[in-house]
């Protein structure tokens, strides 16, 4: 076997940003099948991961409901479940690329997947433990913590009620028709489609209901659009995925020979559907329509494909934007926060043609 032929079959990797805690991207190339393998899917941690045992685990349902209940491991898998197919981006995805520069890891475009989840919903298990009149938050504990602000404190989130009660979020423990991986969130973790991947707390430990709101860091320091540079005023949360896109093919400052070639990538929105992707040759000034290769559905990407003939001896910059069914399209110009979140503007890849 010659060298080059064991180097291609080794598996590909994740690109680190971190390793401790765990941060790694998916070279955005490697997003081929419409679920991503759990091997491939980015990872995004802010503590180290937690140990679980099985024997040990509960889940606590408590707070602001009738009946607080305590659940094992096995009651839980053996409830009615859903299956969801959903993307997971972190909010934090394309960070790299504000101007000028923010703080936090640098991610470039990897930092999403898409997987099928199965759990039981949310709003079973709250059905359960039944809401007392004026509930207006769900808080989610997930098992890892560290020292944050000078204080040791466990990731935690919240969801409004509304929200918590939609019947596709759920108490996941499988991903991709396996058991859920220790890094992925063992036993349980929730899935929130439509919102960044901040919701989706993993190693869920205790959900509690609040009849007022949750002000935890990961609430109100982190995961909040600040979009002035020294001041907090116009501050608002971190929720719904933004309309967006990424060019797969080719890849950004690679060298072609002339001739045809194809463009291709994925798009995706938090709310709503996909409705269109476009793309233009001359930096924005006209746009044709690309292919999509499925109907686009509901928390899910959709492959994009277009062919171009390009001319020898040319620099091009292919631009690409996606529009969703709220008429939500990507700006010319990323909305800017001091915290780096929620970036989209306009897609972009230069090439160059060969003479
Ligand atoms: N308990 C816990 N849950 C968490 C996190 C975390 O650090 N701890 N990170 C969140 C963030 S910011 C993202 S983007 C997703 C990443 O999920 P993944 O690592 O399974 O891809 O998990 C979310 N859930
Ligand atoms: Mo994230």
């Amino acid at each position: 076997m010659y060298q080059s032929d064991r180097i291609i079959k080794e598996k590909p990797h994740l690109i680190t940003r971190s390793l401790y805690p765990e941060n790694q991207e998916t070279p955005i190339h490697f997003l081929k099948e419409n679920v991503t393998p759990s091997p491939l899917t980015f990872r995004r941690n802010h503590f180290p991961y937690p140990s679980i045992s099985i024997q040990t685990y509960f889940l606590t349902i408590t707070g602001h409901v009738k009946t607080p209940v305590t659940l094992h491991y096995n009651q839980i898998i053996s409830m009615p479940s859903r299956t969801v197919t959903s993307i997971i981006e972190c909010s934090g995805n394309k960070r790299a690329y504000f101007e000028p520069k923010v703080f936090g890891e640098q991610w470039t475009e990897g930092a999403i997947s898409q997987g099928v989840w199965k759990g039981v919903p949310l709003s079973h298990l709250l059905s359960f433990t039944g809401i007392n009149a004026g509930a207006r938050e769900v808080v989610f504990l997930g098992g890892d913590f560290g020292l944050k602000n000078g204080e040791y404190v466990h990731f935690e989130r919240s969801l409004p009620l509304e929200k918590a009660l939609d019947p596709n979020v759920i108490v996941a423990w499988e991903h991709n028709q396996k058991l859920l991986s220790p890094k992925h969130g063992f036993p349980f973790r929730l899935i929130v489609p439509g919102w960044y991947g901040m919701a989706s707390v993993k190693w869920l430990k205790t959900i509690r209901v609040l009849n007022h709101h949750f002000t935890g860091p990961f609430q109100s320091d982190d995961y909040v659009y600040y979009p002035h540079k020294d001041q907090d005023k116009d501050s608002f949360p971190v929720t719904t995925n933004r309309v967006n896109s990424i060019i797969q093919q080719p890849r950004d400052l690679q060298i072609l020979k002339p001739g045809i070639h194809e463009i291709a990538g994925l798009a995706w929105t938090g709310e709503g559907v996909i409705t269109s992707v476009e793309i233009s040759f001359d930096n924005g000034e006209t746009w044709k329509t690309v292919h999509l290769h499925d109907t686009p559905l509901k928390y899910q990407w959709v492959k994009w494909s277009f062919s171009y003939v390009f001319e020898k001896n040319h620099e091009y910059n292919i631009m690409v934007r996606a529009f969703d069914s709220f008429g939500r399209s990507q700006p010319d110009k990323a909305f800017w926060n001091h915290n780096g979140y929620g970036y989209n503007e306009v897609s972009m890849v230069k090439i160059q043609i060969e003479k």
